[in-house]
């Protein structure tokens, strides 16, 4: 088996901002937010809520990621406990539903607080609608108010300021963030009930995953044949299936570049959810099982942390 190295983990920029900042006008809400998460997501979004001049609590499990935003003017905490008592409004952007749960239930989690009146929780890592609905009723149990703000994009796509945010939960969380979304978001949808943004997400997921491997075969099909991979994307551009996503990724899987924007653990990830939630439903996914497996694999090859465009490998073996 070949020896896979792990992509370079690049350090934030805090000094870059996305370059659609300055044709939308934000005016800051005059609440505190908290960030429980700093991970490559958590961190673009934080350093352009910092730059528009919103007030910011943070916390992250290595510590060492806080420092800095706590340059950037940001107050950090030592537990997501403390991040909830500081902050009216608190963003959770962690990897799975699993950290998205501890942050909630577990030792110094959001519920140790007991009492969420005046809070709002909004849980921005890709869930499930089943974890969803689960954190949600914990937060009103103890009088807090949700929202699931699911992020659909790339970390290109989030450093450009351009990511969909589809929401679901309490309204009224929704509209107090309207100041955040506009910072970080081309456009956002209130979708209704919890569990629906989450749905939403995890469907267009599903396209993706798809298309990715469709287009992972179908390019090691062309280098088999000795046919240029270029030639094969420069007549893709012509056709009318192309679209700016599977060119993107066509031209990832020619160079061998998979530097990470949607890691393949989290596109991996996303389709177990789907499955899980197709087999609740008794709804049959054959092509979603197949592709998720693909994926599987590519993970054992090593290439958990690279781009889910990394797919590409495997189906050249
Ligand atoms: P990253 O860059 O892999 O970052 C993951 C973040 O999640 C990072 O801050 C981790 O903390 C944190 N994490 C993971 N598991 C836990 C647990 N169990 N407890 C606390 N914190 C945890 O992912 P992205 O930023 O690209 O994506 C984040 C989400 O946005 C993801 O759901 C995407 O689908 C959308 P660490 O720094 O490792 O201590």
């Amino acid at each position: 088996r070949p020896v896979v190295t792990r992509p370079e983990t690049q350090a934030i920029d805090m000094n870059s901002r996305s370059n659609t900042l300055a044709d939308r006008e934000i005016v800051p809400s005059d609440q505190t937010f908290g960030f429980l998460g700093l991970g490559m997501m958590g961190s673009t979004i934080v350093k352009d809520l910092i730059y528009t001049g919103h007030k910011v609590v943070v916390w992250n499990r290595t510590i060492d990621k806080c420092q800095p935003f706590v340059e950037a003017g940001a107050d950090v905490k030592d537990t997501p406990m403390d991040v909830v008592e500081a902050a009216d409004v608190i963003f959770c952007c962690v990897s799975d539903p699993k950290g998205a749960k501890d942050l909630v239930f577990g030792n110094c989690g959001v519920l140790q607080l007991k009492d969420l009146r005046n809070k709002a929780y909004v849980e921005m890592s890709t869930i499930d609608p089943e974890t969803s609905l689960d954190i949600g009723e914990g937060i009103k149990q103890c009088n807090g108010r949700y929202l699931e703000a699911q992020i659909h994009g790339s970390r290109q796509e989030a450093a450009d300021g351009m990511l969909i945010i589809l929401a679901g939960g309490d309204r009224s969380v929704f509209e107090e963030c309207h100041s955040c979304f506009k910072t970080i978001a081309k456009n956002t949808f209130f979708l209704g009930n919890i569990g629906n943004a989450c749905k939403v997400n995890l469907i267009l997921q599903t396209i993706l995953g798809v298309s990715l491997v469709g287009l992972a075969e179908a390019l090691a099909l062309a280098d088999r044949f000795s046919i240029s991979l270029n030639d094969i994307i420069d007549i893709f551009d012509l056709t009318s299936m192309k679209s700016p996503l599977l060119l993107a990724k066509g031209k990832e899987m020619a160079k061998g570049d998979f530097n990470p924007q949607q890691p393949l653990s989290h596109m991996q990830r996303d389709l177990r959810l789907v499955l899980n939630m197709a087999e609740n439903l008794d709804q049959s996914m054959p092509v979603t099982s197949i592709t998720n497996e693909v994926f599987k694999h590519t993970k054992r090859l090593g290439y958990s942390e690279h781009d889910s465009s990394a797919v590409f490998v495997r189906s050249r073996f």
